[in-house]
């Protein structure tokens, strides 16, 4: 498997490399290494787990075998420290390179994924446009999510799997596999059997993970003693304008930050007052 990554740590401009983005096209999904700092990350991860607006409106999707994940998910990206993240000019820029930058890059939601150890719960095969196709957005191409590990993700403590080049079938159908939405089984298989290569995507803390909307991807459950917390931001492009989705957050254009921002912000914490999704009215769920 080639391998195109890059180290931020020791490059002035985090902007993604030509071969990187030759790369989403053609995997479905590119890694940036170092994209956030450790001090960043650490100042992340210490303020996601204190977090009491997280922790009380967090909530719990379990798998098919009862095993549960936590996760906040909300859609305005707000001042807090996970909206200088999220509109940091480094994942604004990576996400418009990546989409084309034909429309300004609009933030649809977060979701801080709560993986605890021997706790947190599997994911089913997906493609994230399997559940945005229930907003009704019309373009899968013009949008895309980027984790950002606030622990080091491993096979042990259930990191991420694609399949490879799997974004280049389009939309498959999605069902219900328990609480969660899962594609069609049989076509999952038949891309393993064809070939398509099952990647773990083992990532260390403060790298990010750029990966396409139909990329089809999993987790297993953690059984591992370490947790494994990382940050989801999902983006669209103003263009693509869904029928189907209260927030309008997905077709605002980011107000861009400095990627300075994330050290020298003293508003922290998430207030409150943000506009958290409740699972009992989640349109993607129904
Ligand atoms: O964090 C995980 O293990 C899986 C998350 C995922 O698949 C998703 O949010 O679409």
């Amino acid at each position: 498997m080639i391998v195109l990554q890059i180290d931020f740590k020791n490059s002035k401009k985090m902007q993604l490399t030509p071969h990187q983005i030759e790369a989403f096209h053609r995997d479905g999904y590119v890694i940036a290494k170092g994209f956030f700092t450790p001090q960043e990350t650490a100042k992340l991860y210490a303020t996601a787990i204190e977090d009491e607006a997280i922790s009380q409106h967090s909530y719990n999707v379990v798998d098919q075998s009862g095993k549960k994940s936590k996760l906040a998910l909300w859609f305005t990206p707000g001042d807090d420290i996970y909206g200088l993240m999220a509109r940091s000019e480094r994942m604004v820029n990576g996400v418009s390179a990546l989409l084309g930058g034909t429309a300004p890059v609009c933030h649809f939601h977060s979701k801080l994924m709560q993986k605890e150890p021997k706790v947190g719960g599997a994911w089913e095969w997906h493609q994230d446009y399997g559940y945005w196709y229930k907003n009704q957005f019309l373009f899968p191409e013009q949008m895309l999510s980027v984790m950002v590990a606030f622990n080091d993700a491993t096979i042990e403590n259930g990191c991420l799997q694609v399949i490879k080049g799997s974004h280049k079938l389009g939309r498959v159908n999605h069902g219900f596999a328990g609480e969660q939405v899962g594609a069609d089984a049989v076509m999952v298989e038949n891309c393993l059997k064809s070939g398509m290569e099952l990647v773990y995507v083992e990532l260390k803390a403060g790298d990010a993970l750029f990966f396409h909307s139909n990329l089809l991807h999993r987790s297993d459950a953690n059984l591992s003693e370490k947790s494994r917390w990382s940050f989801i931001s999902a983006y669209n492009l103003a263009s693509n304008v869904p029928f189907n989705e209260k927030s309008t957050a997905c077709i605002t254009p980011i107000s861009i930050v400095p990627d300075t921002a994330l050290l020298t912000a003293n508003l922290i914490g998430k207030g409150n007052t943000a506009d958290f999704l409740s699972k009992d009215t989640d349109v993607t769920l129904q």
